[in-house]
């Protein structure tokens, strides 16, 4: 085992038996919703995992250990420190492990960090992309690049349309990601279930994501998978509603200046000041429904 990883007692006794177990990301608790939602969200999502027979395991960096399993005190932590904790991408892990420091995992560091774990499944909100205007910025999230390194199955709602998902299936698709659309053929926006672009294929099971991933792994694939589940119908928003919003974000990231790693957080407050409660909601339950996929995935997988 990597002499930075603790794997939580649960969740290694889960690994070593061979049960299922979902990884959680924590810059969605950190920077992607505001306190007390994010702890109860967080804590209600690893609720949802157990009654889907599955296992959680919270990731994050605390106090320069890689956590393969978090603590109802270090979610708390997390919730309430919110911004403050650095949000961690690949490049952050060996400088928080060197200096002892916290840190909430994104996409790509939860996927690390899981991968270390032995851990397949990955359950989160929204992933990073190409963003709009890349041709000139070059902001490509390094989740795209984890996506093509690191063999781990991540359930997301697609992504916001803060992306240019066009782009973002290009990407995925050079190198070599298959985007798997559940129950649906087309890209789901995470606040929307359509978005216009297609995925590579429909699938319409956890058995038969389960199986997809399987085959992935015996063919050597060093890479992931990302499944693209659409939010309920019952949850998701008025399309022109969302767009204005994410418009207006856009505008106000670029006059005042925010690039790198702040554009992600910036936008994602702004859309939801800019919705009120309404997007929030929707983000809450678009995660449970992503909970209870990937909780039903991993147990098939451990089959
Ligand atoms: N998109 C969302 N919600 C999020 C994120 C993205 O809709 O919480 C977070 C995830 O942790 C993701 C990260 O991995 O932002 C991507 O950041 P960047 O674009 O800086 O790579
Ligand atoms: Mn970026």
């Amino acid at each position: 085992m990597n002499k930075y990883l603790d794997v939580s007692p649960e969740v290694a006794q889960a690994l070593a038996a061979g049960k299922p177990v979902v990884a959680l990301e924590s810059t969605i608790i950190s920077h992607g919703m505001p306190y007390p939602q994010n702890v109860e969200t967080a804590l209600a999502v690893e609720a949802i995992i157990r009654e889907n027979g599955a296992v959680p395991a919270t990731i994050a960096i605390i106090g320069g250990r890689l956590k393969a399993g978090c603590t109802k005190e270090e979610i708390e932590y997390l919730g309430k420190t919110g911004t403050a904790v650095t949000k961690a991408s690949r490049r952050d892990l060996a400088m928080l492990c060197a200096r002892g420091q916290d840190g909430a995992t994104t996409v790509t560091t939860t996927m690390i960090i899981a991968h270390m774990a032995g851990i397949r499944v990955f359950a989160t909100g929204g992933i990073g992309g190409v963003h709009r205007g890349a041709e000139t910025t070059m902001d490509i999230s390094a989740d795209l690049e984890e996506l093509a390194h690191t063999p781990v199955m991540v359930v997301c709602a697609g992504a916001k349309s803060i992306l240019d998902l066009g782009l973002t299936l290009e990407y995925l698709e050079t190198h070599g990601v298959p985007v798997l659309g559940y129950g649906t053929k087309e890209l789901p926006a995470f606040y929307t279930r359509h978005s216009g672009f297609g995925v590579d294929y429909q699938v319409d099971s956890p058995e038969e994501l389960a199986a997809a991933f399987r085959a992935s792994l015996e063919l050597g694939f060093q890479g992931g998978m990302l499944v693209a589940n659409p939010i309920p119908e019952e949850y998701s928003m008025d399309p022109k509603a969302i767009g204005a919003a994410i418009d207006e974000a856009l505008a106000q990231a670029k006059a005042n200046g925010i690039h790198g790693k702040e554009t992600t957080p910036f936008l994602l407050a702004k859309v939801k000041e800019l919705t009120g409660g309404d997007s929030l909601d929707s983000n809450i339950q678009l995660v449970f429904n992503n909970a209870r996929l990937a909780a039903k995935t991993a147990a098939c997988l451990a089959k």
